[in-house]
């Protein structure tokens, strides 16, 4: 299939042809429909490119193909310039700026205006922006953005939302990446890579040790066992239990049953995620069906009451949902359990900023590639030349990792999970946490809470009159601890490492 053998696709090198008959059977079964059968072969060529792209039924890509490939199909006109008439000097993000500034009906009228209309005014994620704001959460996702759109707007024009034309000669990057990232499969490549620690039955002292004191993360494993949430917790079981109860999904609020027809359909660059930090006040048999692995129960936010910042959340999503780079909120740590399917995840310790992430100078802000895929393809492979490597694992359900505080972390779901998280506060990073609370921007960096510039007051306040005298230990003891790491050993005063000589300075 020439369209996707582009000046993009052949960059990357062929890794591994595969057999012949194992293409074969693969479209051997997908015969039934001939349009899967054209995608079928897309895949086939994608596959010895070095890309896998997910199995797909209805996700298409109207036929874009990255620019390069203008290039090599010499005398083809880009099809994209000339449907634009006078707009053809905007860049295509611009383009989609203006679109997403029509409703559904001026959109699905402008799509037939040229072929490249068409192309620009299906593009998924301006419907899927109609959609939520104009359906919240009360959506029946119906195989696409656009045809959930209609059928809930037009239920006479049902079929209208599904169709999918193939247009010739459209070339656009920006089209095909974000079309490429929602059908792309995770790499094996990128799941290789295991280093973290892994401990098994560790003491609580040792956990502080080896890993809280030096803010150092690591996999547990184990500590899950007497969890009933591990044996119960799956999507039926939730859906019974949560009925009509509605769960934060990025900007709206959904019944767990709408959000599986959504997340068991859905095939998009960033699919919805449901994160609610509620989940244990609206649901409390869920809050009796987990608990606090041992190692997390100093807890000293928890001196808040109902004045502390959100701290758990119940975390469930599709293959290809997560989380991009971010560092957690207000300088806590974090605990994340899997309940159900597995993550990967990668961390950067706090002094080394991910490849392709630009945070802001006072760290309010974060601007990185739109997907976690994107980020794979175009930054991932720079870290294997990277000094200090990031930690890298697969989390799988009964295991706990520990994120500690300021580690840039990305995750991101190979199977449909489920998970519980929890951000706390210790005696080992409060004066970290402190200190993040009184920064001068805390209206803009506290999160969580909407008394974000009387945090700091309160918590301090709360805390001393608990533990008495315990901040001006803790500051002692950090200032020793510093002032031990300055001071060479006597060694080091006698040799010079760097010269690899003695150096005789008495
Ligand atoms: O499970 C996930 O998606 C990761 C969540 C996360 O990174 C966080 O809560 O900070």
């Amino acid at each position: 299939m020439p369209n996707c053998k582009s000046l993009l696709s052949q960059a990357i090198k062929k890794k591994k042809k595969k057999s012949k008959n194992k293409l074969r059977r693969k479209s051997a079964s997908r015969k039934e429909n001939p349009i899967e059968e054209e995608e079928e072969e897309e895949e086939e060529e994608e596959e010895e490119e070095g890309f896998s792209l997910k199995s797909s039924t209805r996700s298409h890509s109207h036929g874009v193909q990255p620019l390069g490939n203008l290039y090599l199909n010499p005398g083809s006109v880009n099809s994209r310039n000339t449907g634009l008439g006078n707009l053809q000097i905007l860049t295509d993000e611009l383009v989609l700026d203006i679109l997403a500034l029509l409703g559904g009906t001026h959109l699905g009228i402008l799509a037939t205006v040229s072929k490249s209309f068409y192309v620009f005014a299906n593009h998924e994620p301006l419907w899927r922006n109609l959609v939520l704001e104009n359906l919240k959460g009360g959506f029946l996702y119906n195989g696409s953005w656009k045809s959930t759109y209609v059928s809930a707007h037009y239920p006479m024009f049902d079929n209208v939302g599904s169709s999918c034309l193939r247009v010739r000669d459209f070339y656009s990057d920006y089209l095909f990446q974000s079309w490429l990232c929602a059908n792309l499969e995770m790499k094996p490549e990128w799941l290789e890579r295991d280093n973290i620690v892994r401990r098994r039955g560790i003491s609580v002292e040792e956990f502080v040790s080896s890993f809280e004191e030096p803010n150092k993360p690591v996999l547990l494993e184990g500590c899950l066992d007497n969890w009933a949430a591990l044996e119960k917790w799956d999507r039926d079981y939730l859906v019974k239990l949560c009925g009509d109860l509605q769960f934060s999904v990025g900007p709206v609020e959904m019944k767990l049953e709408d959000y599986f027809r959504y997340s068991d359909q859905a095939r998009e660059e960033r699919p919805l995620y449901l994160f609610d930090p509620k989940f244990a006040e609206k649901v409390p048999r869920l809050d009796s069906e987990y608990e606090v692995p041992v190692y997390f129960r100093e807890d000293l936010f928890g001196l808040l009451g109902n004045e502390r910042p959100d701290y758990r959340w119940i975390i469930i999503g599709p293959a290809g949902s997560g989380s991009s780079f971010h560092i957690d909120p207000n300088s806590t740590s974090a605990w994340n359990a899997m309940i159900k399917g597995s993550k990967k995840w990668v961390l950067f310790p706090p002094d080394v900023v991910p490849p392709g992430v630009h945070p802001s100078p006072d760290g309010a802000e974060v601007a990185c590639p739109v997907s976690i895929i994107e980020w794979f393809m175009n930054f991932y492979g720079a870290t294997k030349t990277w000094k200090k490597k990031p930690i890298e694992c697969i989390c799988k359900a009964g295991e706990v990792i520990f994120v500690p505080n300021g580690w840039w972390h990305l995750v991101i779901n190979l199977e449909e999970s489920i998970a519980i998280t929890q951000n706390y506060v210790s005696r080992r990073n409060l004066l970290n946490v402190l200190d993040f609370l009184q920064r001068p921007n805390a209206s803009a960096l506290v999160s969580g809470t909407r008394d974000r510039v009387n945090l700091y007051e309160k918590f301090k306040k709360t805390f001393e009159a608990c533990f008495p005298g315990t901040i001006d230990q803790l500051v002692q003891k950090a200032e020793e601890k510093k002032a031990k790491e300055k001071k060479p050993s006597f060694w080091e005063s006698v040799t010079d490492s760097k010269a690899g000589a003695f150096k005789f300075s008495f």
